[in-house]
């Protein structure tokens, strides 16, 4: 696929000047495409979704065109400029689809670039995490009212804990790689705590936890902060927006922007909770969100930032051994630093469980 000839497949008037690739996601492939409309420059962002992790990308786009149509709604006393910024908006094809399938079977879409914010791989202050959990709670907190039925499953089982555990051990009897050897500490921790890793589904099976609408992807960079005054601006990502369990997202975030270290850091050292980025994500979220909870929600958001930090760790060491096949990587051997330090994290999160619980309790007032 030329990138050159995107804006005859998309809506996009003017003339295209250049694309190239953007970002730091992991899964799809972005660029950044800018067009000349009647001497001004507008940008808009190109994806090429992932058709190995999302085998439905129809469902994907009914789920994020249900939801940015629905979050409009919420926000429509704002000026249009505000709410272009606030909300993704995608940019129909030539045929009126939210998609365009190239001579590939590539499935690629247009959102309208978001100017003038910033997205973060690794935490830099206290104001920025508390602006992202706002930023993520409040969008859980609009889905609240989505109307029609609950929105489609783009990844089955996405975050069932236990049987990510499940996956790793198929990937440790398979060992094509003969990468093992290598993470046999990592294994180890992994395979013990499977208790923890059936935490929260368990209290959904006994009906303490409800699902609802939730984006499941909450990591920092999946939100965008406004350059100029710091503030959240819009949540994107949305692909895997679907039902799930509130604690999901708070883990996911806690997981991301309370360690002060970068996702593949290779000093271990250097990675930790923070406890003061995660007082700040906390009361943001709590701000947004508290009186929403239900006191087992609030109650299960240490043990999400745990269960999801276990998940997200077998993930990559299941990547490693099966020779990172979902997960991009940059180097060998990415995926297997990627484990180690989100079991770092995982073990500075049950050193300091103690304290995480009480400065949740302190910011419960809050909402
Ligand atoms: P992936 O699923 O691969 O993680 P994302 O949708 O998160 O892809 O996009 C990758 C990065 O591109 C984001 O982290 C963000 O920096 C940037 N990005 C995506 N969409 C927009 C947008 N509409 N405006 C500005 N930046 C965007
Ligand atoms: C992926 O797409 P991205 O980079 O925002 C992954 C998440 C992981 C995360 C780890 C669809 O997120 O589940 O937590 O990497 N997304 C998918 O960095 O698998
Ligand atoms: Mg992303």
């Amino acid at each position: 696929m030329d990138l050159d000839l995107l804006n005859t497949r998309f809506d996009i008037p003017g003339t295209f000047l250049k694309a190239a690739p953007y970002g730091a996601g992991h899964i799809n492939d972005t660029f950044l495409g800018e067009y000349d409309q009647e001497g001004r420059r507008v940008r808009y962002v190109h994806q090429r979704i992932n058709r190995k992790v999302f085998p439905n990308p129809v469902a994907i786009m009914e789920n994020i065109h249900r939801v940015v149509e629905h979050l409009r709604g919420k926000m429509a006393s704002r000026p249009p400029l505000e709410r272009e910024r606030r909300i993704l908006t995608l940019v129909p094809a030539r045929n009126g689809a939210s998609f365009w399938t190239d001579d590939g079977g590539e499935i690629w879409r247009t959102y309208r670039f978001i100017e003038g914010a910033r997205s973060l791989d690794v935490p830099e202050s206290p104001r920025q995490v508390y602006e992202a959990a706002r930023a993520f709670a409040g969008f859980q907190r609009m889905l609240m009212d989505l109307p029609g039925p609950p929105l489609g499953e783009t990844i089955p089982h996405f975050h069932d804990t236990p049987r990510r555990l499940e996956a790793l051990r198929t990937a440790i009897s398979g060992d094509l790689r003969k990468r093992g050897t290598d993470a046999r500490i990592e294994i180890e921790f992994a395979l013990g705590r499977q208790d923890l890793a059936a935490g929260l589904l368990r209290l959904k099976e006994q009906g303490r936890l409800g699902e609802r609408g939730v984006h499941n992807d909450t990591k920092l960079n999946n939100v965008l902060l406004d350059e100029r005054t710091g503030e959240g601006l819009c949540v994107i990502d949305l692909d895997t927006v679907m039902p799930g369990l509130g604690p999901w997202d708070f883990g996911d975030l806690v997981r991301s922007a309370a360690n002060p270290a970068s996702e593949d850091e290779r000093d271990l050292a250097q990675v930790k909770v923070d406890t003061t980025l995660f007082e700040a994500i906390a009361r943001g979220y709590l701000e947004e969100l508290g009186a929403l909870l239900s006191e087992a929600e609030r109650a299960s958001l240490v043990l999400g930032a745990k269960v999801i930090t276990l998940e997200c760790g077998a993930r990559f060491l299941t990547d490693h051994l099966e020779g990172d096949r979902y997960f991009k990587v940059a180097r060998s051997g990415q995926n297997l630093d990627r484990c180690r330090v989100q079991f770092a994290l995982l073990r500075s999160f049950e050193a300091q469980e103690e304290d995480l619980e009480r400065i949740v309790e302190s910011c419960s007032g809050a909402g």
